[in-house]
């Protein structure tokens, strides 16, 4: 049973009907991390739209070398004065880290490398961080199949596993990783975590370390600039413990400074795992007042598959997924995979996921479902909801 103040969190997602249905087939991905958004609400005004561009794309990008031309970009279009000194001095310093990657090729580059690299597939993509033997790997294989190793002992997981945990008709990326402590952190999972939608940090509270535990993953996190964050694109989670929804820009982490394009925040979901182990209900309190964050929290068990249906309920709720079918004209929608957006995406994002040269020729789009009347013709900036079916007319 979950203290009450877990409970709280849980409240808004106690009515979200159960209807998974698992089926196969992943869904397409827009390949924009949500988060970005809370970037993009946290820049201040001085800032200029070009900035703003080459750091979204220098958080996206996976290459090397791509990652360079985004950092001069970046340096060319920040505004130089004395509140952006600091991040000109690190822009810098990771470009001579990237050129001398580039330059020595066998030296293995500092992102992530290649062996450890996981490709995205599905809805979204979600880390499972956590200490040693919290049964991440467990919680893994059950929800995707995979056969991820588990055991009694730290440090069964080595290497990143992705799966796929489905939704309905869509899926979304799992990746086990190896356990992080105050001892140890794979240099490689910052890169990982980087590029994550989301973080389910995965604490057995009947552990009694796990208080003591958590304090050291958020500290080598810190150290890698990476910030597991309470903030989710649909909603922050109030100091008692219920679920805001974000209302205005201000709401966003960091609204007021000058945002470090090098600090990631991961919004990031409590998984309190082995809850069969019925943990003392103060557990979850006292984990909260010695790390001073208060996530949002989902108990379950792998064992008894306790609380399990609502993860993935959650992560299609508060990553806003929006789903849309494409059809041709004369004939019925493609049903079977969606194209999966978010909340406030276009006609013209979901004709750049079908192709760039759909999305260059854009020029309306039919539209059924949310629309006035069935087929209603709609502009490339038509925002879309879920379910939508759409037909895409060049020019
Ligand atoms: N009782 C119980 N034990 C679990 C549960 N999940 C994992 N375990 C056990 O906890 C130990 C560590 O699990 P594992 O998934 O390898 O942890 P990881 O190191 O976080 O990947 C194993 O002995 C698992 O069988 C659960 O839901 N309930
Ligand atoms: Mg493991």
């Amino acid at each position: 049973m979950l203290p009450g103040a877990c409970e709280a969190s849980l409240g808004a997602f106690g009515s979200i009907a159960c209807t998974a249905v698992p089926r196969a087939g992943p869904s397409r991905y827009i390949g924009a991390a949500r988060r970005l958004l809370y970037a993009a609400h946290a820049m201040p005004a001085n800032l200029s739209p070009e900035y703003k561009k080459a750091e979204q794309a220098f958080r996206m990008a996976q290459e090397a070398r791509e990652r360079l031309e985004c950092l001069k970009e970046m340096l060319r279009t920040i505004p130089k004065h004395k509140g952006t000194e600091h991040i000109q001095a690190d822009i810098k310093s990771r470009m001579r880290q990237l050129t001398d990657e580039l330059n020595t090729p066998h030296k293995g580059p500092a992102r992530t490398d290649a062996a450890h690299s996981v490709r995205r597939e599905g809805a979204g993509q979600v880390c499972l961080v956590g200490p040693p033997n919290s049964g991440k790997s467990r919680l893994h294989g059950i929800l995707t199949g995979s056969k991820a190793a588990v055991g009694p002992f730290p440090y069964t997981t080595r290497e990143p596993l992705p799966g796929m945990l489905p939704f309905e008709d869509v899926a979304f990326q799992l990746v086990d990783l190896p356990p992080i402590s105050a001892e140890r952190m794979e240099p490689w999972v910052a890169g990982l975590l980087e590029m994550a939608d989301a973080a389910w940090l995965v604490v057995d509270l009947a552990d009694p370390a796990c208080a003591e535990d958590l304090i050291s993953i958020r500290a080598q996190l810190g150290q890698r600039r990476i910030t597991l964050s309470e903030y989710w694109p649909d909603f922050r989670v109030e100091p008692t413990g219920a679920l805001q929804p974000h209302t205005e820009a201000a709401d966003a982490p960091g609204a007021e400074s000058v945002p470090d394009p090098f600090r990631a925040q991961l919004p990031t979901l409590l998984v309190a795992s082995k809850s069969d182990l019925d943990p003392h209900p103060e557990e979850a309190q006292v984990l909260e007042e010695l790390t001073g964050v208060r996530f949002p929290v989902i108990a379950c068990s792998a064992k008894t598959g306790q609380g399990l249906d609502r993860l993935a309920q959650f992560l299609f709720a508060s990553l806003q997924i929006v789903r849309v079918y494409t059809k041709l004209p004369g004939q019925a929608a493609d049903r079977n995979r969606p194209f999966t957006v978010h909340r406030g995406d276009t006609v013209l994002d979901v004709a750049r996921l079908v192709h760039q040269d759909v999305a260059r020729t854009l020029k309306f789009a039919r539209l059924w479902g949310s629309a006035a009347f069935a087929g209603q013709q709609v502009g490339p900036g038509h925002r879309l909801a879920d379910g939508d079916i759409v037909e895409l007319h060049a020019k």
